[in-house]
C-alpha cells in the first residue's frame, strides 16, 4: 500500500545514548538493545479502515512514531513495519450495513487516516501492507502452521469447507505477553474477536487462523486450507515476518491489543518455530466521555474533523504530548486550548532566536526515559517563558554560528523539537 508523504526530520545529531523503554512482558522500564547491531525493528499494529482516524489511533501512533524519534537518536537506523486490518468482521459488517463495498470503505479510510498522518507529522513505515495485498504470504503462513500440525479443523454448519484454528495445547505459548490469568483472559476474549464458546475447538482461546468461504463474504482460493479468508493474529505474525524478518525488537500498539492479540500473534510464531517481538510497548487508552473512544461505541473525536474546524496539527501532538503515552485519559476540549496556547508560547519563542543547549538535553534525556513527553513539555514551558524574558546569556552560550546550517546551531530548540517531538516550530 502506498503509504504517506513522511515529514522531513531536523538533522540533529544523534545523542547515541539508548532509549529505555517499558516492556509490557517484563513490566520493567530497560535499555533497547537491537537485536541486528546498528538497526531497530518496529512492529506497529495498524488500523481497521471502518472510521477514520480518531484521537485514540492518533495517541497511539503518535506514541510509535516518538519510539522511531528516540531510537533514531539514539543512533540507530529504524525500520518499521505497519498493516492494514482491511479483511475483518467489523469492517464487512459497516460495509455491508452502508451498502457500499468493503474494498471501497477501506480505500476511502486509509486515504483519509494517510492524511492525518501527514498532517500530525507521522513518519512512514518501511513496510505498508494491508491484509488483501499480503493474502497469498498469509496463505503460506497458515499452510506452514498446518504442516507442522498446529492446526486444526472445526466443523462449519453455515460453511461448505471447515473453518481452521490454532491449536495453543501443542507449545503451550498462551500468556507469554500479557501474563494475564485465564480468568482476565476470559473476561475480555469475546468482545475482543475471540469466540471462547464455539463448538468443536480444542481450547477456548484457540484463535482462528482460516474462515472457510460464507455466502456474501470475500473469499480467497487456499490450496488444502479450502476458499475463505484469514483469521485476526496471523497477519500480523506474517506481515512482522516479511517486513522485518523473525525474532524483530518491538511490537507496539494499543493497550487493547496485549490481549489477545499480541500475546496470540506471539503464539502463532512460536508454533512456527520462531520468536517474536523481544518486547512490546502499548500506549494507553484515550476516552470520551468516560469510556474508551471505540469504533462499536461511536464516541469518536476525528482528526479530520478537527483539521477541518482549523485546529492546527501541531496543538493536537501537543495534547498528545501533554499525557506519558502509557497512561489512560481523556480528550477534552479545555486540553486542546491549553494546547493552542502552549504552542503559541513555543513559537514565538522559537521566532526569538531559541537556541538553549540545556533545554535540548531536558528534551532528550525525558524522551529517552520511556518517551516522557510530559517532562518534555515541563523544559519546553520553562524555554519559553525564558524566551519571552530574552535571555542573552542562553544565546551566548550556545555559541555564534552561521544563520542557516541547522548542525551548525547547537542547541536550537525548533530543531529538537522537530527532530525528537515531530513538533514543528517553525515554517
Ligand atoms: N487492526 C488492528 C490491529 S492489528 C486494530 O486494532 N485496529 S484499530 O483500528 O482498532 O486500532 C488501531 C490502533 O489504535 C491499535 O493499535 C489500537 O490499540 C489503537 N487504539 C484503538 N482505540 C484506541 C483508543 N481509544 N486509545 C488509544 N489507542 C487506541
Ligand atoms: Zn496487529
Amino acid at each position: 500500500m502506498r503509504s504517506w508523504t513522511s515529514p522531513s526530520i531536523s538533522p540533529l545529531p544523534a545523542s547515541g545514548l539508548p532509549l529505555r523503554l517499558h516492556d509490557t512482558r517484563t513490566g520493567r522500564i530497560a535499555p533497547l538493545v537491537p537485536l541486528t547491531p546498528g538497526t531497530a525493528r518496529l512492529y506497529v499494529c495498524g488500523i481497521t479502515p471502518y472510521d477514520a482516524t480518531h484521537l485514540g489511533h492518533a495517541a497511539t501512533y503518535h506514541a510509535a512514531d516518538l519510539m522511531r524519534r528516540a531510537l533514531r537518536d539514539s543512533g540507530l537506523e529504524v525500520e518499521v513495519a505497519q498493516n492494514i486490518t482491511d479483511v475483518d468482521d467489523p469492517l464487512l459488517e459497516r460495509a455491508e450495513r452502508d451498502g457500499v463495498d468493503w474494498r471501497e470503505l477501506a480505500a476511502s479510510q486509509v486515504d483519509l487516516f494517510a492524511e492525518d498522518m501527514e498532517a500530525l507529522r507521522i513518519v512512514a513505515p518501511e513496510t505498508y501492507l494491508s491484509v488483501s495485498e499480503a493474502m497469498d504470504q498469509i496463505i503460506d503462513t497458515v499452510d506452514r502452521l498446518r504442516e507442522r500440525g498446529r492446526a486444526y479443523q472445526v466443523e462449519t454448519p453455515d460453511a461448505e469447507g471447515e473453518d481452521w484454528y490454532l491449536d495453543l495445547s501443542v507449545d503451550g505459548a498462551l500468556g507469554d505477553v500479557s501474563g494475564w490469568s485465564e480468568q482476565q483472559m476470559l473476561s475480555v476474549v469475546a468482545e475482543r474477536g475471540g469466540d471462547p464458546d464455539r463448538r468443536g475447538k480444542r481450547g477456548r482461546f484457540d484463535p482462528l487462523l482460516w474462515r472457510a468461504e460464507r455466502a456474501g463474504e470475500p473469499a480467497w482460493d487456499a490450496g488444502e486450507l479450502g476458499r475463505g479468508r484469514p483469521g485476526w493474529h496471523v497477519e500480523c505474525v506474517c506481515i512482522a515476518e516479511g517486513g522485518l524478518g523473525l525474532p524483530f525488537d518491538v511490537q507496539a500498539g494499543g493497550s487493547d491489543l496485549v490481549f489477545p492479540h499480541h500475546d496470540l500473534s506471539a503464539a502463532h510464531a512460536v508454533a512456527l518455530g520462531r520468536n517474536f517481538a523481544t518486547a512490546y510497548a502499548h500506549s494507553g487508552m484515550v476516552a470520551l466521555d468516560g469510556e474508551k473512544m471505540s469504533k462499536s461505541l461511536g464516541n469518536l473525536v476525528f482528526v479530520h474533523r478537527l483539521v477541518r474546524d482549523g485546529v492546527d496539527p501541531m496543538a493536537i501532538r501537543l495534547v498528545l504530548m501533554a499525557h506519558h503515552y502509557r497512561a489512560d485519559w481523556e480528550w477534552s476540549e479545555a486540553e486542546l486550548t491549553q494546547a493552542e496556547a502552549r504552542l503559541a508560547s513555543y513559537r514565538a519563542a522559537a521566532a526569538l532566536g531559541g537556541r538553549h543547549p540545556d533545554t535540548v538535553e531536558a528534551l532528550r534525556a525525558a524522551l529517552r526515559q520511556d518517551l516522557d513527553t510530559p517532562s518534555a513539555l515541563v523544559a519546553l514551558d520553562a524555554w519559553a517563558a525564558r524566551a519571552g524574558a530574552a535571555d542573552p546569556a542562553a544565546e551566548q552560550a550556545a555559541g555564534e554560528t552561521g544563520p542557516d546550517a541547522a548542525e551548525a546551531r547547537p542547541g536550537d530548540v525548533a530543531t529538537a523539537c522537530d527532530a525528537l517531538l515531530g513538533l514543528a516550530l517553525t515554517d
